[in-house]
């Protein structure tokens, strides 16, 4: 169809247009989409000859708002939207396309039901509070509370691993020689580090991005750790930027060697999620395995054997640093046993729901009466239902759409 300059008569484009009558359409409006050639140039032309005219450019994320507000998806599922655009790991893609289709969503409506039932039985007890019979017990009540809170603490605990779906990352540490730089050329798979028997040979951190498991991350090997007096002022510099990145790693994997330094005695770094007891390859089976086990007592962290030489225990090492990711109890959140809660938002209703029933059965086990349990049920279904958008403000909307890009 031919877009022409209503002013002059100029034809601007020769675009497919395409009507999509409400109430079946994306925003559930009477929508008109216009497909131009592609173009920069060509494609402001079009656009400038409807501003001109009348109409004005979309917000971040005004369809979807749109979408939403019109009942075409819930809020969980506008929120999906962006992360299925946005999405830089086959997990994060996955993930996002099942809140999207409405998984998120079904769930938290699964929960709120159980809520709604557990709210009406406490109603009943108000209501035949002296027909005894007919009143549910109190540990019934207490359980029913329990059971739903367990189940939404599961949901809240995805976030762990959702929160980072998009990306994780991954700090070597620990002292100099340790075989750091070593174990990082093994997972990236080529000499992307410098490697040599010399002390501090490692001065900038060095980063590389690798998808383990589906998962984006990021893997940084940093310069090792000695007494700071034996330290360059090159080398100290050095030190500080690494530390500066290791602060906002997610896990932080220290390196020792097992070639028999008794500096392991003290702890170098603190915040250490793993310890890689590495070139076990210079000793026995049996040695590895006693001074394993002597590290992990000291230190109270998970220590695995490697040996970046000959890539024993690699696969071990990077397993645990993925536990690490998911967290405890992380099996719940493997691919195939639902979602993962990604925005900081829906996690936080879900804290606040857990939170309200943890208040409501501390009440009912301290003896107060059914009136006084039912609020905090209602608390805990109030904040369950801002995940999916049965309650909102025009603020939290503000919030969340403006996150997207203009027009989606
Ligand atoms: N036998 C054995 N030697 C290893 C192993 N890993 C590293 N090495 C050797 O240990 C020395 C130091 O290795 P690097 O990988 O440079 O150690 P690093 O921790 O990065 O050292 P800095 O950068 O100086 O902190 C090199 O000579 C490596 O060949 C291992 O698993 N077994
Ligand atoms: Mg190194």
């Amino acid at each position: 169809m031919a877009l022409v300059d209503p002013d002059d008569g100029r034809r601007v484009e020769d675009a497919m247009v395409c009507l999509m009558p409400g109430p079946h359409s994306y925003t559930g409006e009477d929508v008109v989409e216009v497909y131009g050639h592609g173009g920069a140039r060509n494609l402001q032309a079009v656009i400038g000859l409807f501003l001109r005219l009348g109409a004005r450019q979309a917000e971040p994320g005004e369809f979807t708002r749109r979408a939403f507000v019109n009942g075409r998806m819930d809020l969980s599922q506008a929120e999906a939207v962006a992360e299925v655009i946005s999405a830089r790991s086959e997990r994060a893609l996955r993930n996002a396309q099942a809140v999207l289709a409405g998984e998120l969503g079904r769930r938290v409506r699964e929960l709120r039901g159980q809520l709604v039932e557990l709210a009406a039985e406490l109603e009943a007890c108000l209501d035949f509070a002296e027909e005894v019979d007919a009143v549910i017990s109190v540990g019934k009540l207490r359980q029913m509370q329990v059971e739903v809170r367990q189940r939404i603490v599961a949901l809240a605990q995805t976030y762990r691993l959702g929160s980072r779906l998009n990306g994780v990352s991954v700090a070597l540490v620990g002292p100099v020689n340790s075989g750091k730089s070593s174990l990082f050329n093994s997972w990236v798979g080529s000499t992307r580090a410098l490697v040599s028997q010399q002390e501090g040979t490692t001065r900038d951190y060095i980063e590389a991005e690798l998808e383990w498991d589906g998962l984006c991350v990021s893997v940084i090997d940093t310069a090792g750790d000695r007494a700071e007096g034996a330290m360059s002022a090159l080398e100290q510099a050095g030190h500080a930027l690494g530390r500066e990145r290791v602060a906002r790693c997610d896990v932080r994997v220290e390196v020792v060697g097992l070639d028999g330094e008794s500096r392991h005695a003290r702890r170098l770094v603190q915040g250490v999620d793993v310890v890689a007891a590495n070139k076990a390859d210079l000793l026995s089976k049996v040695d590895v395995a006693e001074r394993c086990a002597k590290l992990e007592q000291q230190w109270g962290t998970r220590v695995v054997a490697t040996s970046a030489l000959t890539g024993d225990g690699l696969g071990t090492l990077r397993e645990a640093v993925l536990a690490c990711v998911r967290g405890a109890g992380g099996s719940a959140e493997e691919p195939g046993e639902g979602v993962a809660v990604t925005q900081y938002r829906q996690w936080q209703a879900l804290q606040e729901g857990a939170e309200a029933l943890q208040r409501g059965v501390k009440v009912l086990g301290d003896g107060a009466p059914a009136e006084i349990v039912v609020e905090h049920v209602r608390e805990a279904l109030e904040a369950l239902g801002r995940i999916t958008g049965e309650t909102y403000t025009e603020d939290v909307l503000d919030v969340v759409f403006s996150k997207f890009c203009v027009g989606k």
